[in-house]
């Protein structure tokens, strides 16, 4: 972190403090949750990749070419202080509404300033250029981040995806890590196909159209299935990879939202600070399934709530509390990383703002932030006793160091028993309430001594040390 950062970071830290509503006082005086943490650094878990950290976008924002381009500074900005080696994907609901044309489109993108709907209501085509794949270059060559990109193969004509894939692996060269074929095919039954359409068939299609390519880009590379949550389909995916021995797929990828959709009954931020079982499960279906192809697997796209997010929810500490600790246990399951869905008018997205009103990071970002410090670290394994389940915590070694996180998501304060006298640095995460959506920040403060190695971590906040 540079120092005006750091400084901005204190004063606004300070400026939180000292506004504290009378109700944390109350809870601060709270007796506090006993927490043991025990590391046992001879078992390790994974290394986190330089390129763990990504941000999805919806293919419709190309529409606008001077949304993913060089003059967009404020976002390159934004994304390098996520990742100084990051993954933008395109793709989501709208990667099935879009059409290449090397002429230039007549008028304005069928959206407002702000970008892309990213809600399920989409059903306007929105077309691809050669001008916004040179700028989408340009953005990406500044920020230093690489694409996975999501071409039409729900609704087509696969020959016009095929003739964009041919301009995309030109104009992005070396940026491009893989293509995706469709979005979600998991969801198409019943919308874009029969009612009796099977992840047997969907491989069928999947195969024409990388054959179809790989006729004519023979470099191509692809990433897939993409799949919303049917683990099945990344199982099945595997094994036909492996089976066929695809080399050209390099990578097994789905996506995770906590909830949703939004608007429904029982979205609450109690509930998206409360332990998923199905994220367990699904991870252990992707590790399987990676063991299986020989390839990594990535969470290429998710967030806190599906259908554009939850107000109140997903734009709040709760969210940048539930992003740290998903983006560890992601990376402690040995994930090549993930990939935040945002933009537009998401409630979600951990960047909001437009090119006219200019961008600001959402509480979601100051989360990624925090996790950012795991990585190139390596996970080693521990074990928390704690009695409360929204007391997290994860251990890494990075350049020799020892950083411990420690996630509180209870209303009372955690005394959490560690085996490090003093931390050279310290992050903390918080805000005001737990559904503030102003106010969030991270701040540093170095040299701190842990009195009897207990590190205290405040109500609805995450402390990061470093040794
Ligand atoms: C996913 C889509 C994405 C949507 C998101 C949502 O891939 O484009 O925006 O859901 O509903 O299924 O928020």
């Amino acid at each position: 972190m540079n120092r005006r950062r750091f400084l901005r970071n204190a004063a606004a830290a300070a400026a939180v403090a000292h506004f504290t509503p009378h109700h944390l006082c109350a809870q601060a005086a709270q007796q506090p949750l006993q927490a043991t943490l025990s590391i046992d650094e001879s078992e390790t878990l994974a290394t986190v990749p330089q390129d763990f950290i990504g941000l999805s976008y919806e293919s419709a924002q190309l529409a606008n070419p001077t949304f993913f381009a060089a003059t967009n500074k404020a976002l390159i900005a934004l994304f390098r202080e996520l990742s100084e080696n990051g993954v933008l994907r395109l793709g989501g609901g709208t990667s099935e509404f879009t059409h290449f044309t090397s002429e230039a489109p007549a008028g304005p993108p069928p959206f407002d300033a702000v970008g892309p709907d990213t809600s399920k209501n989409v059903d306007k085509d929105t077309p691809v250029t050669p001008k916004s794949l040179r700028n989408l270059r340009a953005f990406l060559d500044a920020a230093n981040w690489r694409c996975l990109y999501g071409l039409n193969a729900a609704r087509g004509p696969i020959a016009n995806s095929v003739e964009e894939a041919v301009y995309v692996q030109r104009i992005l060269g070396s940026r491009l890590i893989a293509f995706q074929l469709g979005n979600e095919p998991d969801a198409w039954r019943k919308r874009y196909r029969p009612a009796t359409w099977s992840y047997a068939d969907y491989w069928k299609e999947w195969s024409a159209m990388r054959a179809a390519i790989v006729a004519r880009i023979p470099q191509a590379r692809f990433a897939g299935p993409d799949v919303s949550n049917k683990m099945a389909y990344v199982t099945g995916f595997a094994e036909d990879v492996k089976k066929t021995d695809d080399a050209d797929v390099v990578l097994l990828t789905w996506h995770y939202y906590a909830m949703g959709p939004a608007g429904a009954k029982g979205i609450t931020v109690d509930k998206l600070l409360s332990p998923d079982p199905k994220l367990a499960r699904a991870l252990q279906f992707a590790q399987q399934a990676s063991r299986t192809a020989g390839i990594p697997f990535r969470m290429s796209e998710g967030n806190s709530c599906w259908n554009g997010g939850q107000p109140g929810v997903s734009d709040t500490l709760a969210s940048a509390l539930w992003a740290a600790d998903v983006m560890l246990q992601f990376a402690a399951a040995g994930s090549a990383g993930i990939n935040f869905h945002g933009g537009g008018n998401g409630y979600y997205t951990p960047i909001a703002g437009s090119l006219a009103a200019g961008f600001h990071r959402r509480p979601e970002f100051y989360g990624m932030e925090l996790a950012r410090h795991f990585v190139g670290a390596t996970i080693e394994q521990s074990n928390l006793v704690c009695a409360n389940d929204r007391v997290r915590a994860y251990a890494s070694r990075k350049a020799g160091a020892q950083l411990i996180l420690a996630i509180n998501k209870t209303s009372q304060p955690v005394a959490m028993r560690t085996s490090m006298h003093r931390a050279a640095e310290q992050w903390l995460l918080s805000g005001p309430l737990i559904d503030a959506t102003q106010g969030v920040t991270l701040s540093c403060s170095h040299a701190t001594a842990l009195h009897k190695s207990v590190l205290h971590v405040a109500p609805y906040s995450a402390v990061l040390i470093r040794e």
